[in-house]
């Protein structure tokens, strides 16, 4: 990871970094996205070409697409944004950002799947019987989770999620706008033949303003925050076809991950840019022109 010059990193993740830009009024920071692409939560050596920027662009996207649902933290693609890392970074405002996961799904997968298979509920709420995986739900569920620093986040019910965040008014509202955002979306990628089975969200306060309002942060609504299905209901897109190679390699799944082959790197990076395309609707090429130097 090459960090970006003179600029203090205040979180990172698997994939992406979070600067300060320590600006005069101190309230920006820069959200870069990496190449970088992880499966089984292990982090491959070799970069998917562009994907930060497809991340970036599908961001934008759905900020400008869902900002009369919620205000949003970005500012800029471009100004104040380094030269090296235009096209996959943001200049973001600097929010107290809610000690909770706002995961919104319409469809039954992954570990909500599991916790239904345990349980018959997710996050608390009963779900009908005999569900199938991948089925849609009768009406898209609002599953808070834990951020864990380390491992796996835990699914929690709302009361632990209000408890959490300290305040059961502003919960009620997270979970509200959480779903008619997922709702939102769902139906816009409906329209482009894609399902949007499930995604997470990440909400703060901007606590310079004296009504503190509640404000979208975050990446959102991209194929690492979200499962993106290309028509049927089916294990997914994008990385899912590093998942298979990986899966058939005869890698143990634990870390390190092992580099990834030229075709299935140029298969996976087609796959990422067909997403963008499908959702934003206009040629990946027109993001990179609009944040080119
Ligand atoms: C913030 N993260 C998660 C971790 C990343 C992102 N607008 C904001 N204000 C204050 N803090 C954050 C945000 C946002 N978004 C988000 N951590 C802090 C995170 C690692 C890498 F890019």
């Amino acid at each position: 990871m090459t960090p970006l010059a003179d600029l203090s990193l205040i979180a990172s993740g698997k994939v992406r970094e979070i600067y300060d830009l320590d600006d005069a009024a101190g309230d920006r920071l820069l959200m870069v996205a990496s190449d970088r692409i992880s499966t089984y939560d292990a982090v491959h050596p070799t970069p998917i070409p562009d994907k930060g920027k497809v991340l970036t662009g599908l961001s934008v996207f759905w900020f400008e697409k869902t900002a009369h649902i919620v205000e949003n933290h970005l500012i800029s693609a471009t100004h104040g944004v380094p030269e090296e890392a235009l096209g996959r970074a943001l200049v973001v405002r600097k929010l107290a950002m809610l000690p909770v996961e706002c995961v919104v799904r319409g469809y039954i997968t992954g570990s909500g799947w599991k916790d239904y298979q345990a349980t018959g509920s997710v996050s608390g709420i009963p779900l009908p019987d005999g569900l199938l995986e991948s089925q849609q739900l009768p009406e898209p569920i609002f599953t808070p989770s834990t951020k864990a620093d380390v491992g796996h986040d835990e699914a929690i019910d709302f009361d632990a999620a209000a408890e959490l965040v300290g305040d059961r008014a502003l919960m009620d509202r997270v979970r509200e706008v959480s779903i008619a955002l997922y709702s939102f979306a769902a139906a816009h990628a409906r329209d482009r033949g894609v399902i949007l089975a499930d995604t997470k969200f990440e909400l703060g306060i901007d606590e310079h303003h004296p009504e503190r309002p509640l404000v979208l942060g975050d990446e959102v609504l991209t194929p690492d925050s979200s499962r993106y299905w290309p028509g049927r209901p089916q294990p997914s897109f994008d990385k899912q076809y590093v998942r298979d190679w990986a899966s058939a390699s005869g890698w143990d799944k634990l870390p390190p991950a092992p580099p990834i082959p030229d075709h299935v790197v140029a298969g996976t990076r087609a796959r990422y840019v067909e997403a963008y395309e499908r959702i934003a609707g206009e040629p990946f090429q027109a993001w990179l022109d609009r944040t080119a130097p």
